[in-house]
């Protein structure tokens, strides 16, 4: 069996799962939403981590299916997480290119979220630069998809080839900070300043901004020194199953 044959039958007798990682409000400590990542529960080889899949997915064009999959489960689990009395919150999803070059991406996300009956503003795209998309495609389907009323961040930020340029173009909600970037913000005095730089210039703008991949207290202290938002990491929490990851939320009935 192919890798690619492999994924196609994983889909059909579902062995994908997603876990959720929180997202952390700075200020005052609570998860105010998760990213959902996923993972491939292998028979076999137990669970097979995204970089081992996606990028065939993505070059078999396969992506397409298991990222409707995936973002009908968070958004639904999202719906199930607030029917059960948990504050709500906003859930993220990735998105590849190949997904987001796809005629038809507003239309599912339009039909995913009446399915689910998940209101709108509790879905964000988690979008990347690398995306090599057409300007103008883009502009038109990221205007529709705001038309719906989600949330649209920029994964990775710091990394692609666009950055400044997207923000120039397109109405987004967050920027989301590489965890190139905050790993060596201890030690490497130009990651620190390009952070802060990326932090005030998200508050100038009035956007979002969220820093992923914190793993100890004197990054943390540093990303409040320069007023972030919201952070993401190891330090709080690792990518946990639904079941888990309940466990730390507050309920408000
Ligand atoms: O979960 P982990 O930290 O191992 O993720 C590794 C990479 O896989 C990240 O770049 C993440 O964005 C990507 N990834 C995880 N889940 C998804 C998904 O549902 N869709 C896409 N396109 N990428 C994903
Ligand atoms: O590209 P994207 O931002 O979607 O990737 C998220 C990836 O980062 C996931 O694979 C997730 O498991 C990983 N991740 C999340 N928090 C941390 C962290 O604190 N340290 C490291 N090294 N990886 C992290
Ligand atoms: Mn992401
Ligand atoms: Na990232």
């Amino acid at each position: 069996l192919t890798l690619e044959n492999s994924i196609r039958k994983a889909l059909q007798q579902e062995e994908f799962v997603l876990y959720y990682q929180p997202q952390i409000k700075l200020q005052t400590g609570e998860i105010i939403g998760t990213e959902a990542l996923v993972r491939w529960k292998h028979p076999t080889l137990g669970l097979v981590p995204p970089g081992k899949f996606i990028p065939i997915a993505e070059e078999t064009g396969l992506i397409v299916p298991l990222g409707e999959w995936v973002l009908r489960t968070a958004c639904r689990q999202n719906q199930i997480w607030k029917e059960k009395g948990f504050a709500p919150m906003k859930v993220s999803v990735n998105l590849s290119s190949r997904q987001f070059s796809k005629q038809n991406l507003v239309d599912t996300v339009k039909r995913i979220l009446l399915e689910t009956e998940l209101d709108p503003q509790y879905l964000e795209l988690e979008i990347t630069e690398s995306m090599t998309m057409n300007v103008e495609i883009a502009i038109e389907v990221l205007g529709k998809l705001k038309e719906l009323g989600i949330q649209i961040c920029i994964d990775d930020f710091g990394t692609g080839y666009s950055n400044l340029y997207y923000l120039k173009l397109f109405s987004i909600d967050r920027l989301k900070i590489d965890q190139s970037f905050v790993r060596d913000i201890m030690t490497d005095t130009n990651d620190a300043d390009i952070v802060a730089t990326i932090i005030a210039m998200a508050h100038k703008l009035g956007i979002d901004v969220i820093a992923e991949g914190v793993e100890n207290k004197d990054q943390l202290d540093f990303l409040r020194s320069q007023n972030c938002h919201e952070v993401q990491g190891f330090y709080y929490h690792r990518p946990l199953p639904a079941n888990e990851i309940e466990q730390l939320f507050t309920r408000t009935s």
